[in-house]
């Protein structure tokens, strides 16, 4: 009985540890977005000027991107999942997220705007 107990605590503690440690990493980052409010987890709207298919990256026309503390400009993106580009031509509109992954902007989130 003592050993099974001991057995559920130690259960316990590694079934809660990687939550705890994802929902500290979760924090950190809502405690950033807290000082951008208006755009973390928000899309931002942007128009397809060109796609680079080969080289899997898009450049776009963006609104101010307030998670970066960038203003509207038009840049070269690349995209988290390759696919993104086949949904989209020149002067598409599009909605997306972009974040600096391994020091090259991307977008991680994207939907074709209606
Ligand atoms: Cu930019």
């Amino acid at each position: 009985m003592k050993n099974t107990l001991a057995i559920s605590i130690a259960a316990l503690f590694a079934l809660l540890s990687p939550a705890a440690q994802s929902a500290g990493g979760h924090n950190t980052h809502s405690g950033h977005g807290a000082m951008h409010s208006a755009v973390e987890g928000g899309m931002v709207d942007g128009v397809v000027k060109k796609i680079d298919t080969a080289a899997g990256k898009v450049t776009v026309s963006h609104g101010p991107l307030t998670n970066l503390d960038m203003p509207a400009m038009t840049m070269v993106f690349r995209v988290k999942d390759a696919t993104w580009l086949d949904q989209i031509q020149v002067g598409s509109k599009i909605r997306f997220v972009a974040d600096n992954l391994n020091n090259a902007l991307t977008i991680v989130r994207f939907e074709l705007a209606k």
